[in-house]
């Protein structure tokens, strides 16, 4: 009789301990199994990435997206040299609040892909404030070296104005290019 109790209390510490012990290291199993799934398949998971793609200047299906007035090729800005009025508070053709247009100007001609159409486009400075510091463009279609007086836009042309500080730089649109036939 002593054998057979003793016979199956050792039995049943045998079963709980195999049990539990198993129990444990198939948990642990488990999870490492779940930790490796995880690394594999999360990478491949159909992500929306959409947000990254318009902020490295891409719309949908890969392609670059319109440039708009605060970007540097943005069609009417090919002959610019200065911070966009655009990025400074003012826009495309208008200076921002404090500061007003140069009364000399250098004019560039830009064509306009939307109508197929060259365009004379006035760059005024606007002065009478520090730099803007903002969209520095440097597009310079047109711009010769500083000796060809005249055809050479680094220049500050708030020079004949009151104040000779430049603030930034506006693109106004001053006339339509006749065609070379
Ligand atoms: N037209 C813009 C500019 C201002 C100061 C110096 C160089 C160019």
């Amino acid at each position: 009789m002593k054998l057979l109790q003793w016979l199956d209390a050792f039995t049943e510490r045998r079963s709980r301990g195999l049990a539990s012990q198993t129990s444990r290291r198939s948990a642990l199993v488990g999870v490492g199994r779940l930790m490796v799934a995880t690394a594999f398949t999360l990478p491949v998971l159909p992500f929306d990435r959409s947000s990254q793609a318009l902020a490295a200047g891409h719309g949908s299906g890969g392609h670059k997206s319109e440039p708009t007035e605060t970007d540097c090729d943005y069609w009417r800005y090919c002959a610019v040299d200065g911070f966009l009025c655009s990025c400074c508070g003012g826009s495309a053709t208008s200076c921002p609040p404090g500061t007003t247009p140069s009364k000399v100007a250098w004019v560039g001609t830009c064509h306009n892909p939307a109508d197929g159409k060259d365009y004379l486009i006035s760059y005024n400075d606007c002065c009478g404030r520090g730099s803007c510091g903002r969209c520095l463009c440097n597009t310079n279609v047109g711009d010769r070296p500083g000796y060809r007086m005249g055809k050479h836009n680094d220049i500050n042309w708030c020079m004949a104005n009151d104040s000779s500080s430049f603030h930034c730089t506006t693109s106004v649109i001053v006339g339509v290019a006749e065609k070379d036939d």
